[in-house]
């Protein structure tokens, strides 16, 4: 057969299927919800205000470059990769990560990822402090970076935890060298040098064991001073007195220059802090600080984080803490972590919700755009109202967060009076961020990967599709799937929540539940009446479960715990949000929020306008009073 050039051949034309390429916009300015959350605790008019602002902005461009995708694409085309001998058969573990990680991982360090929640406030904030403001300032700018960093927010999210956990330990330690050490290492963990930088990994998991830590098998037993040798670790510190032998079945970040990783001694599982490299004593190389990487993970998602199966022979490293109090230690780490995974969810999700427009805005299907598609609007508002809630509980509990770690900038402000404040204490912060905190790590990690699905599926086939990394809405959703299963899957998540109910704090912090969302509902108009009355059902249920069951019901009940918790939460900030400055749009967003999601109990729509009607607003929650683009070809 003759060959003939078709119009429809795939070299036809310049621009593809679209006369006008689906193009990303900077997401700190087109996605509302980041720029509203923000000045929810901060004033709009306050320079710290503003300082995020210039901060976030040319950032949340930067990341969209084809320069910063092209490192994404090194990093997934290239995953790590570990080599166990040297050529002439002597055992010796080299790990190699791509060009693309560590160019990605150096710009998450440059850009303060970490640094940001540790760093002193600027002097003119402080003058005019805004609690809450360093970890806001980082999650937001973190939310931007997920979708753009093949998940090298993975070691940031231990490393934030570490630093944290040292800071502290560093902070009280009787022992000169020990608090020497630590306060050297904490300094690389908030450095924003990428060639001081250190990241930290978190050992926890073992085969035995999994969730369940109670089960580790690594054991570590105190050296007598003759056996300790004069062996340094890379800095030039002393190797800690402890010998560490064992197994780590899942451990990420094994590029990290240290760890936080729990072990078993005489008196139960204690925490430690390992340098990860140390200076042969006979050959004076740096080598392995006794650790052997047994084989990396093959997973499904994060494919650019070395995660590894570890053989610790004769590591050494430093008690942290008292022997046996290894997992209040380690909460430290995972408290923050978790709060990163969350952070992280909602980045992707956003994301992927900001690719999803991008593509509605040029796709064409039956002679319209998908922006007009009524059907295609209502999946994607129902996904953008879910979206916006969880985008509301995790930011909370980012706020939550800044307010437990600087408590003297809530006093000062509520002393001065003159801040707006979602709290009325530290304490009420304190008790609402230990409830909260897993709360929305389990219900955005899960409600997210919903959400990412629906928006790979809104693109059709090109969804599926992991062609140019701009519009990878499939990595995304793979990614992303990690986030429910990492730091606690859902249930042991649901247990964290139950703990907390259940534990010595319990009575307090439901006292301090109620106390809050009494203090919100105060504001609320006549408009929000129904809503009270299905808040109150609401906390009402939860109170009598609080109260009358015991762990082992309130474990099974868990899921559902958590998802009532986050639909109170999601609610009140939804209308806070909106009663603050009468936005239609986040109205509309709070009346469906309250409505359409959650359980069939609370599927009591409030109103029922035409289904016109709705479409109308569905549009504009999506894309506000944009005219459709009807150059588009298909
Ligand atoms: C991103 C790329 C990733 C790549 C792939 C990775 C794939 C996934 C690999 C993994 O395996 S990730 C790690 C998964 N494992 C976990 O996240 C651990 C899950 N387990 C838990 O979270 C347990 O709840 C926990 C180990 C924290 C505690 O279990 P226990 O031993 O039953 O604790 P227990 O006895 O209830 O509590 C001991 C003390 O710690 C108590 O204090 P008191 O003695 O004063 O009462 C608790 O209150 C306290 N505690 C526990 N959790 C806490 C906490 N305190 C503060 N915050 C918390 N979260």
């Amino acid at each position: 057969m003759a060959s003939s050039k078709s119009s429809l051949t795939p070299s036809s034309g310049t621009t593809g299927f679209f006369q006008q390429p689906p193009k990303l916009p900077n997401q700190f300015d087109e996605d509302p919800l980041l720029r509203r959350i923000l000045s929810l605790y901060v004033p709009a008019s306050s320079p710290t205000y503003k300082t995020i602002q210039y901060d976030i902005t040319p950032f949340a461009t930067q990341i969209l470059s084809q320069a910063t995708f092209a490192l994404v694409d090194d990093a997934e085309r290239n995953p790590p990769s570990i080599s166990t001998h040297t050529t002439f058969g002597t055992p010796r573990t080299t790990l190699r990560t791509s060009w693309g990680w560590k160019a990605l991982s150096a710009t998450g360090i440059e850009a303060g990822i970490v640094a940001l929640g540790h760093e002193a406030r600027p002097a003119a904030e402080d003058s005019s402090p805004v609690p809450g403001a360093a970890r806001l300032h980082q999650f937001l700018k973190y939310h931007v970076w997920t979708g753009s960093c093949a998940v090298v927010t993975c070691p940031s999210a231990m490393t934030d935890g570490a630093a944290k956990l040292l800071r502290a330990h560093a902070g009280r330690a009787t022992d000169p060298t020990l608090r020497d050490v630590l306060g050297a290492a904490h300094a690389r963990l908030i450095a924003r040098d990428a060639a001081r930088a250190w990241t930290s990994g978190q050992w926890m998991t073992e085969r035995a064991g999994g969730s369940d830590v109670r089960a580790t098998e690594t054991a570590a037993v105190l050296l007598r001073a003759g056996e300790r040798g004069a062996a340094r670790d890379e800095l030039g510190f002393p190797l800690g007195p402890w010998r560490i032998d064992g197994f780590k079945w899942f451990s990420s970040a094994t590029d990290c220059a240290m760890t936080v990783l729990l072990a078993r001694t005489a008196r139960g599982i204690s925490a430690f802090f390992a340098p990860m490299r140390r200076r042969n004593e006979a050959t004076g190389e740096v080598e392995f600080n006794g650790v052997q990487i047994q084989r990396l993970k093959p997973k499904l998602g994060t494919r650019a984080v070395p995660t590894a199966e570890l053989v610790l022979s004769g590591m050494r490293g430093w008690l942290l803490g008292e022997e046996g109090e290894g997992v209040k230690e380690i909460a430290t780490i995972l408290n923050i972590t978790r709060v990163h995974t969350t952070i992280s969810t909602l980045g992707m999700w956003g994301r992927g919700l900001a690719i999803s427009r991008a593509y509605a805005r040029v796709r064409k299907s039956e002679g319209r755009l998908l922006m007009d598609n009524e059907a295609h609007l209502r999946t994607t508002t129902k996904n953008q109202v879910n979206y916006a809630g969880h985008m509301h509980l995790g930011f909370f509990a980012v706020a939550l967060l800044g307010i437990s770690e600087r408590p003297e900038s809530f006093e000062r402000a509520s002393a001065e009076s003159k801040q707006y404040s979602m709290v009325s204490s530290v304490a009420q912060a304190n008790s609402l961020l230990r409830l909260l905190t897993p709360v929305a790590k389990g219900q955005c990690s899960k409600q997210g990967i919903y959400g990412l699905q629906e928006c790979m599926e809104s693109l059709g086939g090109v969804g599926y599709l992991e062609d140019e990394q701009e519009f990878n809405v499939a990595r995304l959703y793979r990614d992303n799937n990690v986030n429910s299963i990492w730091e606690g899957t859902t249930d042991v998540i649901a247990g964290d929540v139950v703990r907390v109910m259940k534990g010595k704090q319990g009575e307090e912090t439901r006292k301090h539940l109620n106390a809050w969302v009494d203090s919100r509902i105060k504001g609320w108009s006549k408009e929000w009446s129904y809503a009270e009355e299905l808040v109150r059902a609401e906390l009402g249920k939860l109170e009598e479960w609080w109260v009358t069951k015991d762990k082992k019901e309130l474990n099974f009940l868990g899921r559902d715990i958590l998802q009532l918790l986050a639909w109170v939460v999601g609610t009140v900030l939804l209308i806070e949000d909106s009663t603050r400055d009468g936005n239609e749009v986040i109205g509309q967003i709070a009346h469906r929020w309250i409505s359409i999601i959650g359980s069939d109990a609370r599927a009591l729509e409030h109103e029922q306008p035409s289904w016109e009607e709705t479409s109308a607003w569905n549009r504009k929650i999506l894309f506000g009073d944009a005219v459709s683009l009807t150059t588009a070809k298909l």
